[in-house]
């Protein structure tokens, strides 16, 4: 119903909270949509911080508890973007109080806490969504209408690689990031999430075998918090502390098949000296090759094949021009989008699929069908790493 509102109950503020509360801010001034998205409730443990940041962003109103939230009729949306252990808990009680459910990445720390969320909001019948954000970027969703054209052909090789260094230092603490409890894995469920889906999203395959390692390079740490985001100031934290020992990867690496016959390797590592946020990804198809790096945001990179000769090489495109998926929406061309603007655009999304289902280009994605698939691929590796050897997917599903 054009003009309505949809009031959006979001539970966590730190740095997933800060995107998302910028998107739903945003999301109305650049996009044209069919319903009002109001910040209406913003949930979270500590009172001070949360009144302050609910001030800043402009939440209506706060809670320290998330039932509050789904007790409330007006609510109509309920934002999930706590750190994983928090996920199946929030994401189960509110499909079962008939909200719509937003979930941020990975849906969970294991498939069989991933397959519950699933089951339940199946079973609720309500939208769900997963904040796969990179889906958004406009040089990546071009890059799944050059698969759709036919452009690329049948994929050969796919190589997915996210790099990070935050954690190089072993004075940075076992944060929640790097809580097995709490996370689940480390740098796997964090950035291959990301990888995996992309190459969901962009090649429309799927993933049917992987092998898998993991590395832990830091075994101990000093128990602590950190501060925000993926940064913490080391120098603090010197000293004696008390130490706690890592459960989970620092990096990972994985070798796939995938079902349309296609090859590919993928690489996470929040230990890439000089790699702060490197995001990228390549496919190599019959008729053309595909490249997109995070560092070049605006850009997708093009090999067209069926080219003469004469005329073949890469091309860089800006894909910032009103034509390209979401560009046209902020300014004129080549005067670009940024990180920020990923969270915005699956903000928008959502509200129109809310709104009307059928109207907004059919089933929304990421939703939760597309969070289990990546959360399969997710064990599959992690089995595949303990017991050294290829996993097939069916054997986790
Ligand atoms: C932390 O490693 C992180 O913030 C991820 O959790 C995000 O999903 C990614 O976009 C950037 O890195």
């Amino acid at each position: 119903m054009p003009g309505d509102s949809l009031n959006v109950g979001l539970v966590g503020y730190q740095f997933m909270g800060k995107a998302h509360s910028n998107a739903w801010l945003q999301a109305p001034h650049f996009f044209d949509l069919p319903r009002q998205p109001v910040m209406h409730t913003l949930c979270g443990r500590s009172l001070e911080p949360l009144k302050a940041t609910a001030k800043r962003w402009g939440w209506k109103n706060y809670t320290q508890d998330y039932r509050e939230m789904l007790k409330n009729p007006e609510i109509d949306l309920i934002d999930v973007s706590v750190p994983n252990n928090a996920h199946p808990e929030i994401v189960i009680a509110a499909a079962e109080a008939k909200k719509a459910v937003a979930c941020e990445k990975p849906l969970a720390r294991t498939y069989e806490e991933a397959k519950a969320m699933h089951a339940a909001v199946k079973k609720a019948k309500v939208n769900n969504y997963v904040w796969f954000n990179y889906r958004r970027v406009p040089a990546v969703a071009y890059a799944r209408q050059l698969v759709e054209q036919e452009r690329i052909g049948k994929i050969f090789h796919v190589r997915g690689l996210y790099l990070q260094d935050w954690i190089k230092d072993a004075n940075i603490p076992l944060v929640w990031r790097l809580s097995k409890e709490v996370a689940g894995s480390g740098s796997h469920g964090d950035l291959c999430a990301h990888t995996i889906d992309m190459l969901r999203y962009i090649s429309g395959d799927e993933f049917t075998e992987v092998c898998g390692i993991f590395e832990t390079f830091i075994k101990q740490r000093p128990i602590g918090r950190m501060v925000e985001g993926l940064t913490t100031n080391a120098q603090e934290i010197k000293g004696p502390r008390e130490m706690g020992k890592v459960e989970v990867d620092d990096a990972v690496w994985f070798l796939c098949k995938l079902k349309g016959g296609g090859v590919g390797t993928f690489e996470a590592t929040r230990f890439a000296t000089g790699y702060h946020n490197a995001n990228s990804i390549e496919i190599n198809g019959e008729k053309g090759s595909l490249r997109f790096d995070f560092s070049n945001f605006s850009y997708l990179e093009f090999f067209d094949d069926t080219l003469p000769a004469s005329e073949k090489g890469w091309r860089r495109i800006s894909c910032t021009t009103g034509n390209h998926p979401y560009a046209g929406k902020y300014w004129p061309a080549d005067h670009p989008i940024g990180y920020a603007e990923t969270f915005v655009n699956t903000a928008a999304d959502i509200v129109a699929h809310v709104a009307d289902s059928k109207a907004s280009a059919g089933d929304f994605h990421a939703n939760f069908d597309d969070g289990l698939a990546c959360q399969a691929v997710l064990e599959a590796v992690t089995v595949s790493a303990k017991e050294k050897r290829w996993v097939n997917l069916k054997e986790i599903k």
